[in-house]
């Protein structure tokens, strides 16, 4: 059998194979969630390409999948590559799977040059980041840094499947995904590769760049409660129009995240309207808010005005307001030292070494708690993600590749002289 080389352009090809049926849980666009027959054939796949790159392979008790190759000191910390193979509804080919894949093809090369590394390498791709199944998000990394909500598991899809139920289907249940915890100190670092997911490196003419951190996240459910009625009898001034209501406070997020001329966004991305009939006066709307910065207090008091203007529209209209925190995240910096490596073997390819921020959210964020973390930006089209336009040339992944592996060589080295 012929084995390809190694490549960034075979972690590019491996995803879009991955983009398809039946690694999707829906035919016409690419939808993966957590748990889903989709994420089972996925997940299958990934591990045959795992243990061809050389890794023993195993599935942690939150059915992340994780690679192993190990390193010439057993007791070493290993360095864990990761990224997440879920996906959006209706997204891209690349955001998360391309993390993993490449990780993979670092491996696939040391081990058809039979090298090792002083210290393991972990290959992890996280089973939910983006929250698109169950209400809370990055469920797959926070199990393994040990900070899953303690109600986690008793979150259900917009069908009513528990995580339990859902975690039983694969052979696990919520009571044992404290196991999936990683042991404190076995972590050297963590390394992610990811689609930029924004403009800068393409309005640079760049292909990599170096996170220097993640913006701080505070997401909200919020449900608006009026009373719902006949939409050709109730007189307008007699309404309690749940909706009506709702969109007055959309208009005031967008507002208040527009006047603070920042890097603050807040996002109304989800919203349902009960009992959502066209001649009913809308009786309860539930909608998401997912406010970011790059500094807590900054989100903060964004979220501070948000939830008093939600309650003055409230008074103001007669309806009843419940704010429910769903995941609150603080910025997640990478660490000096990662980033100063990174930026070495990225300017080894050949491209100067540029840093930016971060306003998407990753595994990262999660894996911080286990030690020190760096990220790997890759140009993407148009900045185009979460969406079926999502495209990665694969030259800009061979390049990636190339950063991958120097890195990886410059901890070594670092790891051998300490
Ligand atoms: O929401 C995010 O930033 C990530 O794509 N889950
Ligand atoms: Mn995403
Ligand atoms: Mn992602």
């Amino acid at each position: 059998m012929v084995t390809v080389a190694a490549s960034g352009a075979r972690a590019v090809a491996r995803c879009l194979e991955l983009s398809r049926s039946p690694y999707s849980d829906r035919a016409d666009r690419l939808f993966r969630g957590w748990l889903t027959p989709a994420y089972r054939a996925t997940i299958d796949r990934v591990g045959e390409w795992m243990a061809a790159a050389g890794m023993t392979v195993r599935r942690d008790a939150a059915i992340n999948l994780i690679g192993r190759y190990e390193g010439t000191r057993p007791d070493a910390p290993a360095l864990v590559i990761g990224s997440h193979l879920d996906s959006v509804r209706d997204g891209g080919a690349y955001d998360g799977p391309l993390g993993v894949m490449l990780g993979i093809e670092c491996v696939a090369a040391l081990h058809a040059d039979g090298r090792r590394l002083p210290f393991a390498i972990e290959v992890i791709g996280f089973g939910d980041e983006e929250g698109s199944r169950f209400p809370a998000a990055m469920l797959g990394s926070r199990a393994v840094a040990g900070t899953l909500h303690p109600d986690a598991a008793d979150m259900a899809d917009a069908a009513g499947i528990s995580v339990d139920a859902a975690l039983r289907e694969f052979g696990s249940a919520a009571a044992t995904l404290a196991t999936a915890r990683r042991a404190p100190g076995t972590m050297l670092a963590y390394l992610e590769a990811h689609i930029e997911q924004g403009p800068v490196l393409e309005a640079d003419r760049l292909a990599l760049g170096t996170v220097t951190g993640i913006a701080a996240q505070l997401r909200l459910e919020v449900t608006v409660t009026g009373v719902a009625g006949h939409a050709g009898t109730v007189t307008m001034p007699l309404r309690r129009d749940a909706l009506a209501a709702a969109a007055r406070m959309v208009s005031a997020i967008e507002d208040i995240a527009c006047a603070a001329a920042s890097d603050l966004v807040a996002t109304v991305g989800r919203i349902e309207v009960a009992p959502g009939a066209a001649n009913v006066i809308a009786g309860e709307v539930r909608f998401t808010v997912d406010i970011r910065a790059g500094a807590t207090d900054r989100r903060d008091r964004a979220g501070t005005a948000i939830g008093q203007a939600m309650r003055a529209i409230a008074r103001a209209r007669s309806v009843t307001l419940a704010v429910a925190t769903i995941h609150d995240l603080p910025p997640c910096p990478c660490d000096p030292r990662l980033m100063d490596l990174l930026d070495d073997a990225v300017v080894a390819t050949g491209q100067p070494s540029r840093r930016l921020m971060s306003g998407a959210g990753h595994d990262a964020m999660a894996m911080v708690a286990l030690g020190p973390v760096a990220m790997l930006f890759i140009r993407c089209a148009g900045g185009i993600s979460h969406h079926p336009a999502e495209h990665v040339d694969p030259a800009d992944a061979d390049s990636a590749f190339a950063a991958m592996r120097g890195f990886i060589d410059r901890l070594g080295d670092e790891y051998r002289d300490a």
